[in-house]
């Protein structure tokens, strides 16, 4: 039987040549700032997001974090969706570690975003927190991979910028959100202050992300980073993996287009609702609405061999990704085909 895994963008395997490159690194002590192969990596970081400098970070999630911690103090608070990956998926970090108050808005990550950010706004008050940070995510993971347009970020960090916030994207998929809109990643980047983006996703490296800003800003981060256990020392074997990943970014359309293909497919099948047009990248959301539950589902392609995960209580999510062909396509389409009552 197959084994297509369809659970996440973060279960690719590092590719052979991945392995000799980590295999060959050239390192040193990154604390010291003598590794070689790290700094590589963070000048492309940078270059590739139009910042200053860029830092190498064990995760999405200790990126998102050091960029909270860096930008606000205790006691202050931060804008963003309630659905964001920051507030739904990161442990309560914020609050634990940044010791930050979350103000967490319905709708924020919609096209009514600017519409919803200037009502979450507050006015100087001795009654309110301080609100110091917006936070964006694009491609946006709950929102089924949605991308929003360069203009629409520069209008939320344009209102943010008047409201004197700083504005800090969770890219974890920036390079999906760009090959979904056919332009550069830096027409996002330009409209925020830190830009973190994950290598271990659809890039394929095992292990890492980058958050990118100012240098005053990179400065900052890195101190938390240490802070927080996250200061690697000869990290260059994994950032060699995280320069091939790089090279993986003009490919990430063939997983939009295979995205597509499974959304149309389930869109067929009787009980799944689903509009392949709302698939820009490779985010899949199925919801079921008839007597085939989502975990009866589930355990229906389970038994094909296709794995995914529920993303709600009726709510079914399959990433591609890398290591998924067309050929692995065109078996889950059959296998949809098949279940259908
Ligand atoms: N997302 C994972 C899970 O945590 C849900 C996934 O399978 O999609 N920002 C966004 C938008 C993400 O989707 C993720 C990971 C992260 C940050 C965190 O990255 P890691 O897993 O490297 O900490």
């Amino acid at each position: 039987m197959r084994n297509i895994d369809l659970r996440s963008d973060t279960v690719t395997l590092p590719s052979p040549a991945m392995r000799s490159a980590m295999a060959e690194a050239l390192v040193g002590d990154d604390v010291l700032g003598e590794d070689p192969t790290v700094n590589r990596l963070q000048e492309e970081g940078a270059r590739l997001t139009g910042k200053e400098a860029a830092l190498f970070v064990p995760s999405g999630t200790a990126g998102n974090q050091i960029a909270v911690l860096a930008h606000t103090g205790r006691g202050e608070e931060v804008i963003l969706d309630d659905e964001a990956h920051i507030y739904y998926y990161e442990a309560g970090a914020p609050a634990m570690l940044a010791g930050v108050q979350l103000k967490p808005v319905a709708g924020l990550l919609s096209e009514r975003g600017p519409e919803v950010l200037e009502r979450a706004l507050r006015p100087g008050d001795i009654h309110f927190p301080p609100t110091r940070l917006l936070c964006l995510e694009n491609t946006f993971n709950r929102g089924g991979g949605a991308v929003f347009a360069p203009k629409w970020m520069e209008s939320m960090y344009n209102r943010a910028k008047q409201a004197g916030l700083a504005v800090h994207l969770d890219g974890a998929r920036l390079f999906n959100a760009a090959a979904a809109c056919g332009c550069d990643a830096r027409e996002f980047t330009r409209h925020c202050d830190s830009v973190m983006f994950c290598l271990s996703k659809g890039l394929g490296a095992p292990v890492g992300s980058l958050l990118c800003g100012s240098r005053p800003f990179v400065d900052r981060a890195r101190r938390y980073r240490k802070a927080l256990g996250g200061g690697m020392r000869q990290a260059g074997i994994l950032a060699a993996a995280g320069l091939v990943a790089l090279e993986n970014i003009p490919r990430l359309v063939e997983d939009h287009v295979n995205a597509r293909r499974l959304a149309a497919a389930l869109a067929r099948v009787p009980g799944l609702e689903i509009d392949p047009e709302q698939v820009p990248t490779n985010i899949v959301v199925v919801r079921c609405t008839g007597s085939l539950t989502a975990p009866a589902f589930l355990q229906k392609l389970a038994r094909r061999g296709i794995r995914c995960i529920t993303f709600g209580p009726d709510t079914v999510r399959m990433v591609t990704h890398l290591d998924i062909t067309a050929e692995d396509i065109d078996y889950c389409l059959e296998a949809f085909a098949d279940i259908a009552p």
